[in-house]
């Protein structure tokens, strides 16, 4: 169970920087949920205010038609409870009115445990495989719809009555996102739908009420966080030894949860087998924090490794293909933000502060401290704290304690020996790098022209 400090954002925040898109009134009832949820139980998740609809139509035979639409921006499914007669037909439409890609797994009443395990060990596959995995326990499931996405589900419900779950397996948003399906037995009034009360606020009131836009950018007295999938600029795999996997999605059919194959003919022995189709060009870093303070100096921090992945200058990220452009302008080509501007430094290696035999670092959280985060995580039965801020000299520094005073260790990269000076200073652990622009435009800069950079 994690530790986590006072005043430390967990991992388990949202992708989406909430912070930006909700009422500052909502932040302080919205944190502490966010630290509380983690200790419960699957069952345990707090109701949201909920009524029952005025308009309860009672059915009492036949197919089942329910309409589950999301509360835009704000992590929930609005509808929190329908229905359903054992064993009957349930037609069950799901749409995506949020800025945020959602989907919906329907699952057996003790699946989530299995579920979860098995959205977290996709790793760098999740998106392609709609962060739907391969468990036993699932009745149904819709692919990641995208913003304005829309999608139906047919199939029959399950013939014991019970509370079956219904959940967006978008990595953390299972904490908020859910509601439940309740199925009666044969002949049993069904009640109408319970939807949350909360107020809905349109996509664009919301996205106009953040000030956020596609490119949003923060400043060096502030840091702009965001949780995201980040874009693996080809990092060293070493970089990611904790992660699901590293190597290239499979083409993946959600509504099977098989991988796709295609049929091929193995030229030594001339016989049909059927292989994966790969999909080599969707892949993205599932725990990301992307921090940026200002045009000239952003990264990305990976929470899963507990490390500084990569940093850039020149801009942040274009979320058009991320979120789309708009609502209503279909959804985007690609599933990761695009980086905007160029890379100094690329992570290599392995972990620099981990010892041989280490188990896998845990985030705890980063918080705000003069306007830019602090991570804290465990490693090797320590506890760290990281700070990472652009230097006067043109370069980075990363500033590294060690919460029982100790000083940390830190083994530069064979890589970064020529970029990188490690120093002592009061109890920490500093470590500064001089930029290293990669001669080969590495971020898929858009609005180029595509002209040869000369050097
Ligand atoms: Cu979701």
């Amino acid at each position: 169970m994690l530790n986590t400090g006072a005043g430390y954002y967990l991992d388990t925040k949202p992708t989406f920087p909430m912070r930006l898109l909700l009422p500052s009134a909502l932040l302080p009832a919205l944190i502490p949920a966010a630290v509380l949820l983690p200790s419960l139980g699957p069952c345990a998740f707090a109701q949201a205010p909920a009524a029952r609809e005025a308009a309860a139509s009672e059915k009492t035979a036949g197919t089942v038609s329910v309409s589950v639409k999301v509360v835009p921006g704000q992590v929930k499914f609005e509808t929190t409870q329908f229905d359903v007669t054992a064993g009957l037909p349930v037609e069950l439409t799901f749409s995506n009115d949020c800025i945020m890609p959602h989907n919906l797994v329907l699952i057996e009443p003790d699946a989530e445990g299995a579920l979860i395990a098995g959205v977290n060990a996709l790793g760098l596959e999740g998106m392609d495989k709609h962060f739907v995995p391969a468990v036993p326990g699932i009745i149904a499931s819709t692919k990641l719809l995208q913003p304005q996405g829309k999608e139906v589900l047919n199939f029959r419900a399950p013939k014991k009555p019970g509370d079956y779950p219904y959940l967006c397996t978008f990595p953390g948003h299972w904490f908020t996102m859910r509601g439940v399906m309740r199925v009666r037995e044969a002949g049993a009034k069904l009640a109408g739908s319970v939807k949350s009360t909360e107020k809905i606020q349109q996509v664009e009131d919301a996205l106009k009420s953040s000030g956020m836009t596609h490119k949003p950018l923060g400043t060096p007295e502030k840091a702009f966080v965001m949780r995201t999938f980040a874009p693996d600029p080809g990092l060293d795999p070493a970089v990611f030894a904790n992660h699901g996997t590293g190597r290239d999605a499979f083409k993946y059919d959600p509504a099977t949860r098989q991988d796709v194959t295609k049929k091929e003919t193995d030229p030594v022995t001339g016989k049909t087998v059927e292989t994966p189709i790969v999909i080599p060009s969707l892949k993205g870093v599932a725990g990301a924090v992307a921090v940026n303070q200002g045009k000239d100096f952003s990264y990305v921090w990976d929470s899963t490794e507990c490390r500084l992945l990569y940093v850039w200058r020149g801009g942040f990220f274009d979320m058009d293909t991320y979120w789309g452009k708009e609502p209503g302008s279909g959804r985007p080509k690609v599933y990761l933000p695009l980086i905007m501007g160029h890379l100094v430094y690329r992570a290599s290696g392995t972990m620099p502060l981990a010892q041989a035999g280490d188990p896998a670092p845990v985030f705890l959280g980063y918080r705000m401290v003069g306007g830019a985060p602090e991570f804290r995580y465990r490693l090797g039965g320590r506890v760290y704290r990281e700070r990472i801020a652009p230097t006067a000299a043109g370069g980075f520094e990363l500033n590294v304690v060690c919460e029982d005073g100790a000083a940390p260790v830190w083994k530069v990269a064979s890589a970064d020996t020529a970029a990188a000076s490690v120093r002592n200073e009061k109890g920490a652990v500093v470590v500064a790098f001089k930029d290293r622009p990669e001669p080969d435009q590495l971020a898929p800069a858009k609005e180029s022209s595509d002209k040869p950079k000369k050097k």
